[in-house]
């Protein structure tokens, strides 16, 4: 049996009931055989990959709080720190009651890579809890996040591990969360990104998946000699990326037609209107069913159907496995040109494969997501530095950050004969640096 089959069973067997992490894995290994196959000695000796597959600490504890009646209740909180080989252990904090240790551990694996293509200096984790923010006041979210930090806090640090936004976790959680590590540990450093403008937090970093989601589909665009402009588009979800990069689709031209959240969707014929989107999410945090009060034109619909409204460019930008096989089918039937994953592994293998075996061009999330990550990383430059970069300058930095991703991808498929194929693009390019590192570092 190959190494790599080898490790997947063993992944497998060692951690049951972790369906997402083994797809993660699955997904991880299978692009990287062209390497492993031709350093399947040295690798095989060194266990390099039970290594990679491994988390380099996982940290699961008790978070209770009280809700605004008196009651007592306790969430799970978890943390794993999954490899520092890069630079300090970076990646969100996500609290949905679907979180459990595999979800957690597939979001830290893919971290691990993403921030590798970043060419940033930062290592890969993730966090998180069962926690469901929805419909809790303003106090009871304090509460849990304060109570989730009186833990975290010996584990995090600038230098050390540096947690930032996710589902369910945006400038309000990361506020509350601030504010208890600073209160414990008495130190005033950047060890959270995504904070806000006041206190450290950087111009753009709200922004930046979204926007530098489109500012990689451009540069591919480009790349083909073809344009966003006059294009329309699909984008599942209605947080923080899908707002924003509903936002930059508009700026470069495109129509985006549909956005979604857990309890139905949105069709709007002229587009998206953002002004409406934001006010019902980012400011009354209300349901997508008020939307067509702003837009009687507008179709809302129960349930989930995004991927069944014809368009040129498809972004999910919701959650894991929310694009399926016959989600691909549909779009492809209805000619999609391009798919960009705004969320952490939105489209299940087979839909992915079914992307790319009809010609779809396809940018995996660690590649097309990686601009959040990238500007947490240039918060923490300027937190370091002790400055604030203007809005252009951060823009610009991330602008180039995704051209360079998309160039590295496309050269790495190309260089083991897999060219267009930009799943297995990211993952070597995303590899090879990761290995590189640890190479140099010895056994620890
Ligand atoms: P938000 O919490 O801001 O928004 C999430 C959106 O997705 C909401 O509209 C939510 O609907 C919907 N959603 C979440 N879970 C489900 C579900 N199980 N079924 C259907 N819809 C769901 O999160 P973000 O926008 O920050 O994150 C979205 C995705 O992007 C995630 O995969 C995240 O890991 C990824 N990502 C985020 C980055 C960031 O910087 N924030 C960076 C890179 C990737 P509802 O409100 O009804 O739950
Ligand atoms: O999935 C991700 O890359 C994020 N949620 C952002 C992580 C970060 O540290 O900014």
């Amino acid at each position: 049996m190959s190494y790599v089959d080898e490790v997947i069973e063993q992944v497998i067997r060692q951690n049951p009931n972790e369906p997402e992490f083994h797809q993660a894995v699955r997904e991880v290994l299978n692009s990287i055989r062209p390497v492993v196959d031709a350093n399947e000695e040295a690798y095989r000796r060194d266990a390099l990959l039970e290594r990679i597959v491994n988390p380099e600490r996982q940290i699961k504890f008790r978070v209770p709080w009280v809700d605004d009646k008196g009651q007592v209740h306790v969430n799970t909180g978890y943390r794993v720190q999954f490899n520092s080989a890069l630079g300090p252990y970076k990646g969100g904090i996500r609290l949905h009651p679907s979180v459990n240790l595999g979800i957690i551990k597939f979001l830290g694996f893919e971290q691990v890579f993403k921030n590798s293509l970043t060419g940033l200096p930062i290592g890969g984790g993730k966090g998180g809890s069962d926690f469901d923010p929805k419909g809790k006041s303003d106090r009871e979210i304090m509460a849990f996040c304060q109570s989730f930090m009186n833990e975290l806090f010996r584990h995090i640090g600038a230098d050390t591990d540096v947690p930032a936004g996710d589902i369910g976790t945006g400038a309000r959680e990361i506020g509350y969360m601030f504010g208890q590590y600073k209160k414990l540990k008495n130190v005033y450093e950047g060890v959270l990104t995504g904070k806000g403008l006041s206190y450290g937090g950087s111009l753009v970093r709200t922004e930046a998946t979204g926007y530098g989601l489109l500012y990689i589909v451009e540069e591919m665009f480009k790349c083909h000699g073809d344009t966003i402009e006059g294009k329309t588009a699909v984008v599942s979800g209605a947080g923080n990326v899908a707002i924003f990069a509903i936002e930059k689709a508009h700026q470069l031209g495109a129509k985006v037609l549909t956005c979604s959240d857990s309890t139905g969707w949105v069709y709007d014929p002229d587009g998206i209107d953002l002004e409406a989107l934001k006010e019902i999410k980012l400011v009354k945090r209300e349901r997508l069913t008020e939307y067509t009060k702003y837009r009687p034109n507008a179709e809302y619909h129960e349930g989930k159907g995004v991927w069944s409204v014809k368009a040129d460019i498809a972004l999910p930008c919701a959650t894991q496995n929310e694009l399926d096989l016959n989600d691909a089918k549909m779009l492809v039937a209805n000619g999609v040109i391009a798919v960009a994953e705004g969320a952490n592994m939105p489209s299940t293998a087979e839909a992915v494969e079914y992307f790319i075996a009809n010609g779809v061009k396809f940018l995996p999330g660690k590649a097309a997501n990686a601009g959040g990550v990238a500007t947490s990383a240039l918060e923490m430059s300027q937190n370091s530095g002790r400055l604030q970069w203007s809005f252009e300058e951060v823009d610009s930095k991330l602008k180039n950050i995704m051209r360079n991703i998309y160039h590295n991808i496309d050269n790495a498929a190309k260089k083991y004969g897999y060219e267009g194929n930009y799943v297995v693009g990211a993952n070597i390019a995303g590899f090879e640096k990761v290995v590189e590192a640890m190479n140099a570092q010895g056994i620890v």
